[in-house]
């Protein structure tokens, strides 16, 4: 049979539509990955490219691990899919124990579903029907921070806070309110480590409570530190203070753990490494190491509790999805499990980030850069915006920089990096040096 014209071929891009891509600019002069080992990647041309965002924040174990694709194939063999709806599979009991085993507090119940998105949607979800379930119906509002990413889906753009993942599409949720953001380059700029300026902008929700009144109010969700806007570690104080406002008015803490989750700042989870245990997390990426796509939400004793209510032959919660636990992803979570414990690699970045962090700020003083963050092993530089051409600067450093020999990703005017936890110091010390040729590349 003769293939359609229209058959994708490597030189034929157009078919896929490509997500958060400019896509007519890219399928002009294209960027592609087709291989992958390690901290690396190699374009089709057999290129090397050193992986310094871990893909897109996810593989923080690295690429290509004999033991996760051994996990999967032999899960494969033995069961490719069954469904979670009124039937389990043993894998994804096995996998939830060991989840809340590793979380902090009675975070003891585990969720899951594909994507840091879905797991959004989830735990907003499962907030909402929390508190109707204990007679506060009336709090239907959820409270989102400017700057925040919280995913793709209807109720993740309404907590967001980006506007170009907002503005193409209308009202949205309806009775969604905004933190302000916690970015104060005014005093905090270059900080090493937690900002020391910033605390009280917790006290926003205060206002957002006198103005809605508490029985409003379901949920506040935030990133501990918010990742895709551009790396921002909260202020010191900040979340502990936005946690006890929140158990002042019984409004639920909803951390998006999608990029802190699995090891990012040294400790399992930013709830962890902060000492504030929210009421429901959303964790992705990290998850499974991006192998097979998983998110999940993780829920405090008396958030499931208050919910196994009724008669016990009615369902709790009406929501799931097809692939909730899929297992695949389960067999592929639980070798990431084994990784990360076996390896030491939550305590390997805790080791690794004050390297880390002396790497990035040594970028300080190059052409254009306003302002360097950093927290675990990840970091944001900003850049002075060019005239008229907010973006291009940015654009432009990840251009150089994937020429070069370098993946770091864009937002705005930001560069943000965020390594496997697996590097090497050799490994940071070329990241550092390829990002610095980059910015002054683009200058
Ligand atoms: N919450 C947070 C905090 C995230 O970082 C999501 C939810 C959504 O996850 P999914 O799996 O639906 O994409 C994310 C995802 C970037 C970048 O450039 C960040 C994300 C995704 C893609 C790019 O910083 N974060
Ligand atoms: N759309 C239709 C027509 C469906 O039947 C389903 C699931 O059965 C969905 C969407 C949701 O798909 P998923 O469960 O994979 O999110």
């Amino acid at each position: 049979m003769t293939p359609p014209a229209t058959a994708p071929t490597a030189n034929n891009l157009e078919a896929f539509f490509m997500p958060f891509t400019a896509n007519r600019q890219f399928k002009k002069n294209p960027r592609l990955l087709a291989r992958a080992k390690g901290v690396h990647y190699w374009t089709p041309e057999g290129r090397k490219v050193i992986d310094g965002t871990a893909g897109l924040w996810c593989v923080n174990a690295g690429h290509g691990r004999e033991e996760i694709k051994a996990a999967i194939a032999a899960q494969l063999e033995e069961m490719d899919y069954a469904p979670s709806f009124q039937m389990g599979h043993p894998k994804s009991f096995e996998l939830a124990a060991r989840h809340a085993a590793m979380l902090p507090g009675d975070l003891n119940h585990a969720f899951y579903c594909n994507s840091g998105s879905e797991a959004v949607d989830s735990a907003l979800k499962i907030a909402l029907a929390w508190q109707r379930a204990r007679g506060q119906g009336t709090r239907t509002r959820l409270i989102g921070r400017e700057r925040g990413y919280h995913g793709v889906g209807f109720g993740g753009i309404s907590v967001g806070g980006m506007v170009n993942n907002r503005k193409q599409w209308g009202t949205m949720l309806p009775g969604v309110d905004h933190l302000p953001h916690t970015h104060v380059p005014s005093k905090n700029a270059f900080s090493r480590g937690l900002p020391e300026h910033g605390a009280e902008l917790a006290d926003a929700l205060e206002g957002l409570v006198a103005l809605h009144d508490a029985s409003t109010i379901a949920a506040v969700i935030v990133e501990p530190c918010a990742g895709s806007t551009g790396y921002l570690p909260p202020p010191k104080g900040y979340l502990q203070r936005l946690r006890q406002i929140c158990d002042k008015h019984g409004i639920l803490l909803i951390f998006d753990e999608v990029i802190t989750g699995f090891g990012r700042l040294g400790t399992g989870f930013a709830a962890d490494y902060f000492g504030v245990i929210p009421d429901l997390m959303t964790v992705a990426k990290g998850i499974s190491n991006a192998t097979v796509p998983m998110g999940g939400v993780f829920v405090r004793k008396h958030v499931y509790d208050g919910l196994m209510n009724g008669p016990e032959n009615v369902v709790e919660l009406f929501h799931g999805y097809t692939y909730s636990a899929h297992p695949l992803a389960c067999a592929a979570a639980m070798a990431v499990l084994d990784i990360y414990k076996d390896e030491g690699l939550f305590e390997r970045c805790a080791e690794l980030s004050k390297y880390w962090e002396d790497g990035v700020h040594s970028l300080k003083g190059l052409p254009g850069v306003t302002d360097i963050r950093n927290l675990g092993l990840a970091a944001g530089i900003d850049m002075e915006a060019r005239k008229d051409a907010p973006g291009a600067r940015g654009f432009d450093t990840f251009i150089k920089a994937f020429e070069l020999g370098l993946m770091v990703r864009q937002a705005g005017d930001t560069i943000a990096m965020s390594p496997p936890l697996v590097i090497e110091k050799a490994q940071i010390d070329e990241i550092i040096d390829l990002a610095g040729k980059a910015i002054k590349q683009a200058a």
